[in-house]
């Protein structure tokens, strides 16, 4: 029997580990430690047998304490949306920095093994022109300060595998969709936009592109990683999705639910164009590969199975509804 320590186990990403985990591996013991800010939800990791530690992974003795008892830890905690990183900074430069320091300390002192989660935005953006994909390999160039921090923390796990000898991988993913993704997110704001009798929302023209990968090829990536990766190594993932554009995001999106249309809203300052994913190197050394393609937009099926749980699941995302999109229409968006 393994100890995981899931960080961020109560947020989108790591409740759908803990579930994937849970159904792959039923031996395991997890731990999730979770400070159920506004995108945790406890109700996220209903039926699946946690010990759940509710704290702030910048809080050095409760991560010791956790770290001490893992076998493994698997570092998902953070602040995540970009538009609230354009308001307040803050819990950003806190989460996503010094959290991950604080992860990093534990596992040294305890010699325990670590998987970092990260984003494809720590490369910046391309121009929506320009066919290239990020690899492994491309320079840091990040725009905001959600991804500037996200960024800060893969500079530092890579220091501490040089520096210390941690034993540390890191993956760098493009966007996610899927089940339990909070509301204020492009997709499931649109679902339920229309779910809620309200106009989908699209920022500017919509011909930005997001690599979209649902979220379980990217769960299973990391489980593959965990077990296989090499230490010190980094994997991006993604699902060759880089040729989808928001705005095709969208109509499919009606298409599938039957709506009338959208509006377009206030774009995002700083707004980044295109981001593309090169996941040869998981491909081709761990022979990962997505389950979720198809020939339209690859991501048909994956959207048809989201649809279906934001319909089957209103108790799980209403009580946020209203106040985000207050929130929105503050902005013009
Ligand atoms: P999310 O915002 O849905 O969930 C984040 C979780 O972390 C929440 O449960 C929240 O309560 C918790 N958390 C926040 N601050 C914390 C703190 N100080 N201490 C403990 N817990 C804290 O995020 P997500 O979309 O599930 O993203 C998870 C990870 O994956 C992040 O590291 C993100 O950068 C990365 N990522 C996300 C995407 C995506 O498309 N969503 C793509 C690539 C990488
Ligand atoms: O209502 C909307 N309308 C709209 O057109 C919202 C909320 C977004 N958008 C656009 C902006 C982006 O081009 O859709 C695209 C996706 O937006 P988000 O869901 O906010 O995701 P993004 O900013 O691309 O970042 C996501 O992917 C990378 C995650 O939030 C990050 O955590 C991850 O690192």
């Amino acid at each position: 029997m393994r100890t995981m320590l899931v960080t961020g186990g109560a947020g989108f990403i790591g409740a759908n580990f803990v579930h994937l985990t849970r159904s792959r591996h039923p031996e395991d013991h997890i731990i999730v430690l979770d400070k159920l800010t506004y995108a945790g939800n406890r109700d996220s990791l209903a039926g699946a047998e946690v010990e759940f530690l509710e704290g702030d992974v910048c809080d050095a003795a409760l991560v010791d304490a956790a770290v001490s008892r893992a076998d493994a830890v698997i570092h998902f905690a953070a602040e995540s949306h970009n538009d609230n990183s354009l308001r307040d900074p803050r819990p950003f430069v806190d989460t996503n920095v010094v959290g991950t320091f604080t992860i990093l300390e534990a596992v040294r002192r305890h010699e325990t093994r670590l998987h970092h989660i990260s984003t494809d935005e720590v490369f910046g953006d391309l121009a929506l022109d320009d066919p290239a994909r990020f690899t492994e390999t491309t320079p840091y160039q990040p725009s905001s300060p959600y991804s500037a921090t996200k960024a800060g923390s893969d500079h530092l796990v890579r220091a501490w595998v040089r520096s210390f000898g941690v034993t540390a991988t890191i993956s760098n993913c493009s966007n996610n969709y899927g089940p339990y993704q909070h509301i204020e997110k492009f997709i499931p704001r649109q679902i339920t936009n229309i779910l809620d009798g309200r106009t989908p929302k699209l920022y500017g023209t919509g011909e930005q592109v997001r690599d979209w990968i649902h979220v379980d090829d990217h769960n299973a990536a990391v489980h593959l990683i965990l077990e296989q990766g090499r230490i010190g190594e980094t994997y991006n993932i993604g699902a060759d999705n880089d040729h989808v554009d928001n705005k095709r995001v969208m109509e499919l999106i009606c298409e599938l639910m039957d709506a009338p249309g959208y509006e377009h809203v206030a774009d995002r300052p700083g707004h980044d164009q295109r981001y593309a994913m090169d996941s040869t190197k998981l491909r081709t050394e761990l022979g990962w590969a997505p389950r979720y393609t198809d020939t339209d937009t690859g991501m048909r099926a994956g959207l048809e199975q989201t649809i279906a749980w934001y319909r089957d699941n209103e108790a799980w995302w209403r009580p946020a509804k209203e106040q985000v999109e207050a929130g929105y229409a503050e902005r013009g968006q």
